[in-house]
């Protein structure tokens, strides 16, 4: 480990570290990982480590070293779960992050809002927010991953998507449930309906217990904690399910559409 140990010195190289971490991963979980994108970020969420954070990135090296044919088979099964956390890991103050600053993130009037439904589905009916409040909730403490290599535990809370989308009738057997945002120069994104379909896959109303508030995605984000932060869409104004691959903003960019387990 003495090689690896010095790649962490603060300052060194990002992608040097990606590669000599990619190296340590054994096949298939490298090819994965490198047509993943080989971002810090999906470091993170392949060991569950920061690796901005010196003491973590050992950990999560060392991780890596131990990695055998049982943990890749966990690690890259879509239906597997992503750790949860207590209460007392929550990070504070959880960071904003979005394409610009916070001033200039949506301003949503409550009563304004409505969650438009299209595509394959029995029922196109909009949702307003007291509507979508009234179904059932639940809470997650889960790990938020960013693509550019930082981490955060927080404390989500809403209905799972799967749940909705069986209430509206979705056809489960389309590829992608494809999100629309209110940010001034767009931001969308599609989820691979399996993902979709995963139990911790969350339309988000609440963060820490409180209304979603504006930095975080009021009145609604998606929550996928098995997927990197970009793949979790603020500010949401519409679900379209489709077998189209209609593209996101950062998928457009060249970050993978998969970015997740
Ligand atoms: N509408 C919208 N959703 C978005 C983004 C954005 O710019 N606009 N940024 C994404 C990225 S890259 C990250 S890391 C998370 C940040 O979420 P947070 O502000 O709750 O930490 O939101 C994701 N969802
Ligand atoms: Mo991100």
């Amino acid at each position: 480990m003495g090689r690896l140990r010095s790649l962490l010195i603060p300052g060194v190289d990002k992608n040097l570290l990606v590669r000599d971490a990619a190296k340590l991963l054994p096949d298939p979980a490298r090819r994965r990982f490198i047509a993943g994108g080989a971002s810090l970020g999906a470091l993170t969420l392949l060991t569950g480590c920061d690796v901005l954070d010196s003491d973590s990135a050992d950990a999560m090296l060392a991780r890596i070293s131990k990695f055998n044919d049982a943990v890749q088979a966990w690690l890259f099964n879509p239906d597997a779960l992503a750790p949860t956390y207590p209460e007392s890991m929550i990070t504070k103050p959880f960071p904003f992050n979005a394409y610009y600053d916070l001033d200039d993130a949506p301003e949503i009037e409550a009563a304004d809002w409505k969650l438009e439904v299209s595509g394959l589905v029995d029922n196109k009916k909009s949702w307003t927010l007291p509507e979508l409040y009234a179904l059932p909730q639940v809470s997650q403490v889960t790990r938020h991953i960013c693509v550019e290599g930082w981490s955060a535990i927080g404390s989500w809370t809403g209905t799972p998507l799967r749940d909705f989308l069986k209430l509206i009738g979705a056809d489960t057997r389309a590829k992608y449930v494809w999100f629309q945002c209110a940010d001034k120069d767009g931001y969308n994104s599609p989820l691979d309906m399996r993902s979709a379909l995963h139990p911790q896959t969350q339309m988000t109303f609440k963060f820490a217990d409180e209304i979603l508030p504006r930095a975080y995605g009021f009145p609604m984000k998606i929550r996928v904690p098995t997927k990197l932060g970009f793949k979790n869409p603020k500010y949401v104004t519409s679900m379209e399910v489709t077998n189209e691959y209609k593209g996101g903003y950062w998928e457009d960019q060249g970050y993978n559409s998969f970015s997740g387990s």
